[in-house]
């Protein structure tokens, strides 16, 4: 269980019928609600954030700190989980705050929701023809106009504003980057390339079933099927990481969810995003726009670990690279398997 933990897949095995599953999505919601709150907290508490809109959104918290259904998600993993609802688990700073302007965005959708759903089932009772045999002629009201146009624009205002923020905070890299990799697209593949003093570069293509035993990788939690590749992007953990992105053939794109990173591959073209991953493990995305006939089957696995580790895996790596990745797992295999020990 423990390991299972270190990589961050505590899946949830919940096949059936939606009712178990919503059932498990009520009580995973109440049990991730202090995060959601805490990272609301930290958002609002930035200065980025006006004074006007932070004390709005306080309001928001307080008095509708019940209705975080709208918040859920059945499980915390760095992969897709049945029945998932929502996003994955944050690994980075960034996807943290995309979480929570998601969750923002509910307070605002939900309620106008629920209130047109009320006024159309109201006119639709009230004003029926049968009740009505002369229909009123009116066609201007001054205060409804300008509560329906106020309305909207307070509204707007109060999503537009966190948005752009969030917006240009995923175009400002708040330092340097201290590692730079190059991502390359190709039809149906990603070559990666570490731009560090000795270039090392190799393929990552979707692990085969046949090669899992030779990789060592045959167990599906780990290394889910259409998830799993052969060579894992390698870098280091709360590792300011510049991504630069093209493609050889199509337009590809790049994402890693738990990052909170998606950019586009394009032929010619250098496209740039960074993360910088808080937690060690196997992270897991995949090309997100559609590139051909094998576009399912291009995932991008990204391997977060120490910075000691990484530092021997890339040395090995730049003469022998499967047998610097077979060393890496089994150091941390080896990890999760002494912190189970002590459990
Ligand atoms: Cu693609």
């Amino acid at each position: 269980m423990r390991r299972e933990k270190e990589y961050g897949l505590n899946q949830l095995e919940t096949v059936g019928i939606p009712v178990p599953a919503l059932f498990v999505i009520l009580v995973g919601t109440a049990a991730r609600n202090w995060e959601t709150k805490r990272a609301m907290r930290n958002f609002l508490a930035s200065a980025r954030f006006p004074a006007s809109a932070r004390f709005l959104s306080a309001r928001f918290l307080s008095t509708c700190a019940a209705a975080t259904i709208f918040a859920g998600t059945s499980a915390r993993a760095d992969q897709p989980v049945e029945w998932e609802t929502t996003f994955q688990a944050p690994a980075t700073d960034m996807m943290r705050q995309i979480e929570w302007f998601g969750n923002y965005t509910m307070w605002f959708i939900a309620p106008i929701t629920i209130l047109v759903l009320l006024l159309l089932a109201y006119c639709i009772v009230k004003f029926r023809a049968s009740v009505n045999p002369v229909p009123s002629k009116t066609s201007h009201n001054t205060l409804i106009e300008v509560v329906w146009t106020v309305g909207p624009v307070v509204v707007l205002l109060c999503l537009a504003i966190p948005s752009f923020q969030l917006l240009t905070a995923q175009y400002t890299p708040p330092e340097d980057a201290k590692l730079t990799v190059k991502a390359t697209g190709n039809q149906w593949n990603w070559d990666y390339e570490y731009q560090t003093d000795n270039t090392l570069s190799f393929n990552s293509a979707i692990l085969q079933d046949g090669d899992r035993a030779k990789a060592g990788k045959e167990d599906r939690k780990v290394y889910p099927r259409l998830l799993a590749v052969d060579n894992e992007l390698v870098v280091p953990v709360n590792t300011m990481t510049r991504v630069l992105v093209t493609a050889t053939d199509v337009i590809h794109s790049f994402a890693m969810p738990s990052f909170g990173i998606k950019i586009d591959a394009i032929p010619g073209r250098t496209n740039e995003t960074w993360f910088k991953a808080e937690k060690e493990g196997l992270y897991y995305g995949q090309c997100s726009q559609l590139c051909g006939k094998d576009h399912a089957f291009m995932p991008i696995a990204i391997r977060v670990v120490s910075d000691a580790q990484f530092k021997t895996w890339l040395a090995a790596a730049k003469t022998d690279l499967p047998g610097a990745n077979k060393t890496l797992m089994a150091e941390v295999d080896g990890q999760n398997k002494v912190a189970a020990a002590g459990n």
